[in-house]
Order: C-alpha cells, then sequence, then structure tokens
C-alpha cells in the first residue's frame, strides 16, 4: 500500500488520467478500481482505516467526515476525476444512524466538492455522485426517469438528495463538471452481506452444504430493478468521458419481487420453493421435502419501504452508448455459484 506519506508521480509528466475514489474498499469501488487501471488509470483511494488490498492503487486514510483529510487527498492526488462512492449506504441502518447517514452522505458530498474547490481544481476535476434510484421512494411514475419527481422514504434517501442537489448546484455555480448517476439496485457476489440478494445466496449456499437450515427474510413484495455491478460501474466512466456534464438513469428496465429473486436462487441448486400464508405468516417451504423454510421476520421490515422501482436507462443507451450485458438470471447464477466456492473453502464465511 502507498500511503500519503510516499511521494506520489506528477500528473502533468505522466499525462495519465488519475483517479480519486472515496468507498473504494466498497462493492462498486472494487469494481471500477480494476476498469480504470486496466484503462491506464492511475487510481487512488480513500480508506477509513488499514486494508490488504491491491497494491495497484494508491491508497490515503481519509473520511468524508473530515474535510481537512479530504482537502490534503486532493491537494496530493491533483485527479482528474473524482467518483465520490463512499457512503453510508444501508437503507435500513440509515434509520437507526440518521444524523451520522446525513453527515457522510449529504454533507460529505459538499465538503468533498468544496475540497476540489479549495484546491483550485474545480475546472480540472469531473466528478461524478454515486446518486439513487432510492430518491425516487414512493411510487410518482413508472417506469423511473431523470424527469420522474423525488419522494425520499429513508434518512438515507433524504440525504442522498441533498447530495444531488449540491452536486447540481456546484455544476451551475462554478461551472463545474460534476454529474449525478442515478443509479438502481446492483449486485455482485461482492456485495455486503447485509443486503437482501447476497444474504440469500449465501443462504442458499449454506444450505445446499448443510451449513444452515432456514432463512428469515422482512418484505418479499418489494420489487427492485436489479442489475451487475461490473455493468454499472462502468456507466460511472462513460457519464465522466461525455462531452457535457448530464445526469443519467442506469437501470436494466426489468423489476423482479425479493420473493422471485428467492425463486431463482433456489432454482440453482434445484429447489423450488412453494409459498404458504400470508404477511408476515408467510412461509416458503421446498416443494418435495419441505425441508427448507424462508419465514417473514418483521425486525427486517423498514418504517417506510419503496414498494416498487423500476429505471427507464433510454438516455444513457442513446448519449452514452451504454446497456446492461449481465441478466438477472446470469447475476443469481454468479452470486449462488461464488457463495457455494465461498463456503466450501470456509464454512464460517
Ligand atoms: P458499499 O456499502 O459496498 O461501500 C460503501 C463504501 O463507502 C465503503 O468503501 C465504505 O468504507 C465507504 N464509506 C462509508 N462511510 C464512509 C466515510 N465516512 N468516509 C469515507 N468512506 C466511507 O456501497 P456500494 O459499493 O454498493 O455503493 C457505492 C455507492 O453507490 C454508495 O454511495 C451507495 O450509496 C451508492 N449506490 C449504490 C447502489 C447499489 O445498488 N449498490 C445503487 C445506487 C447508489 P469502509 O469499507 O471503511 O466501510
Ligand atoms: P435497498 O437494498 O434498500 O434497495 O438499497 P436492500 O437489498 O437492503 O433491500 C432491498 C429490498 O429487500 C427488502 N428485504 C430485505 N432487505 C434486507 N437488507 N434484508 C432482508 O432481510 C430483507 N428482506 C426483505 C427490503 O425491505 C427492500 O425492499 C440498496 C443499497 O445499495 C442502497 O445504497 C442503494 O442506493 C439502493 O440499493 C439503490
Amino acid at each position: 500500500m502507498t500511503s500519503t506519506d510516499s511521494p506520489v508521480a506528477s500528473n502533468v509528466e505522466s499525462k495519465r488520467k488519475v483517479a480519486l475514489i472515496t468507498g473504494i474498499t466498497g462493492q462498486d469501488g472494487s469494481y471500477l478500481t480494476e476498469f480504470l487501471l486496466a484503462k491506464g488509470y492511475i487510481v487512488h483511494g480513500v480508506i477509513r482505516r488499514s486494508s490488504s488490498f491491491n497494491t495497484a492503487m494508491k491508497l490515503h486514510y481519509g473520511d468524508l467526515n473530515d474535510s481537512s483529510s479530504l482537502v490534503k487527498i486532493i491537494s496530493i492526488v491533483k485527479p482528474t476525476e473524482v467518483y465520490n462512492l463512499g457512503a453510508m449506504s444501508h437503507v435500513k441502518i440509515s434509520f437507526d444512524l440518521s444524523e451520522y447517514t446525513a453527515d457522510v452522505d449529504a454533507v460529505g458530498t459538499l465538503r468533498l466538492l468544496d475540497a476540489i474547490r479549495i484546491c483550485g481544481l474545480e475546472k480540472d476535476v469531473r466528478f461524478y455522485q454515486a446518486s439513487t434510484s432510492e430518491l425516487y421512494g414512493k411510487v410518482q411514475e413508472i417506469p423511473q426517469s431523470e424527469t420522474t419527481p423525488f419522494y425520499p422514504r429513508s434518512p438515507y434517501a433524504a440525504a442522498k438528495l441533498y447530495a444531488y442537489w449540491i452536486t447540481i448546484n456546484y455544476r451551475e455555480a462554478y461551472n463545474m463538471f460534476a454529474v449525478n448517476g442515478i443509479l438502481f439496485n446492483h449486485e455482485s457476489p461482492r456485495r455486503g452481506d447485509n443486503f437482501v440478494t447476497r444474504k440469500i445466496t449465501r443462504s442458499v449456499a449454506k444450505i445446499h452444504l448443510k451449513q444452515q437450515e432456514s432463512l428469515e427474510l422482512g418484505s418479499l413484495d418489494s420489487k427492485r430493478d436489479w442489475g451487475h455491478a461490473r455493468d454499472y460501474i462502468e456507466a460511472m466512466w462513460l457519464m465522466l468521458q461525455h462531452d457535457t456534464p448530464e445526469d443519467f438513469v442506469i437501470a436494466t428496465g426489468e423489476t423482479h419481487s425479493v420473493r422471485e429473486f428467492v425463486e431463482a436462487a433456489f432454482q440453482e441448486i434445484g429447489i423450488k420453493i412453494i409459498w404458504k400464508g400470508e404477511g408476515i405468516n408467510e412461509v416458503g417451504e421446498e416443494e418435495q421435502t419441505g425441508i427448507v423454510r424462508i419465514t417473514v421476520n418483521p425486525k427486517y421490515f423498514r418504517p417506510t419501504e419503496v414498494d416498487l422501482l423500476i429505471g427507464n436507462p433510454k438516455k444513457a443507451e442513446e448519449k452514452l452508448k451504454w446497456k446492461r450485458k449481465i441478466t438477472f438470471k446470469e447475476l443469481v447464477k454468479e452470486m449462488v455459484t461464488a457463495d457455494m466456492e465461498l463456503m466450501r473453502k470456509d464454512p464460517t464465511a
């Protein structure tokens, strides 16, 4: 790992593009890093603690809560592209950590934009803000596009709404190349294990290997537009290569319920789930033996839920020539297969 103490090669000398990524240790940060390194970028990341990460990138201790760390990092790195992926990103947890979420996700974005300005780099940097389909919240329109009104339904979404607008405000006020990618849910084997897709695929793997017998979930009827993170990070990059700074929805245009995700994941191990009961009495069982039990536990419900998300990626398809490549079925298969391998190697994982 290279820390801020190490000399950083002059970007002017090297003529290479230099990316700075907050949230580099997260799902998207890891895929984006690999993608940019393969394109010849020099990649720098902000980390909050020690990490045994890929040494091809340069890591700096910093925090979106801490302005001076951001100013210091930007002044040293002199990035040409900044990807602000850092966030308290769990919607349910944001109800418990509401003030903290606002500080990191909303004010953190402001701190980063200001750090770029304080360093006098606002004309040189292209800035990507990780906006989210959670902004749409309570359904106003189907499918959701760049012009659909927002209606946030969690402290996380409300914080991200501030970040969305401050990004636009800095673009208009200071002529910055600053854009919002309004990304719908995207998953992968690297997804955090307290998000529903990964929780399901981990459980499917453990149930298959007889390390676990049942699975508890919250709302089975929530519908999400689930894509693959690998496809979505390419869209982030494309937005920063576009001639003009604009905001884009990135989605598949398909929606599936949590229940359908469960069925698809169990199908990968040859199990057909039959649903019985309703609401909190709902139970899923293995068709033949009834051995696998999936139950609803209200502890996973959110005080306010987002029932239906389905995005319209037409603008990105037309202007960025972006198209998702990985289907829902392929995504589920890849996640179940990866978790199976992981659990075989280490049943305690
Ligand atoms: P993850 O939860 O996997 O990663 C979040 C990252 O943010 C981690 O690297 C984490 O670091 C970092 N982070 C958390 N708090 C701070 C802080 N105070 N200062 C600096 N960094 C911090 O998220 P994803 O990769 O899934 O998502 C990336 C971004 O995109 C997030 O902003 C998320 O809200 C947004 N988004 C995600 C979508 C998705 O479906 N995945 C859809 C739409 C938007 P650490 O390892 O130290 O905890
Ligand atoms: P989401 O993702 O809230 O859409 O936010 P999550 O996977 O947490 O929830 C999706 C839906 O599944 C329901 N659900 C459960 N969720 C979790 N986590 N655990 C469960 O046991 C469970 N059972 C049912 C939820 O209620 C919800 O309806 C993700 C994050 O990555 C955000 O950062 C990002 O902005 C949005 O996607 C787009």
